[in-house]
């Protein structure tokens, strides 16, 4: 199984409430590993396995009222 390192723009949040809901609904993907939810620049960072894509992590947050797009997505050494 191959680790992936997967950025995700996000828009919507304004708070760090905000940011711990995206941060909560990402980690609670199956196959996600690390998530780290960046408030200011409006992106989140994911380390996951390749068994989940950028699309379904983008689909689950935007699903939660938040607007969110897969930007970069590259083989992650772990
Ligand atoms: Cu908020």
């Amino acid at each position: 199984m191959t680790t992936r390192r997967t950025t995700l723009g996000v828009q919507g949040m304004t708070c760090n409430h905000c940011r711990e809901t995206v941060q909560t609904i990402l980690s609670a993907m199956p196959g996600v590993e690390k998530a780290s939810v960046d408030l200011e620049n409006a992106r989140a960072e994911v380390v996951h396995a390749d068994t989940v894509t950028g699309t379904q992590m983008a689909d689950a947050v935007s699903n939660a009222g938040f607007e969110a797009t897969p930007e970069s997505s590259a083989d992650a050494d772990t």
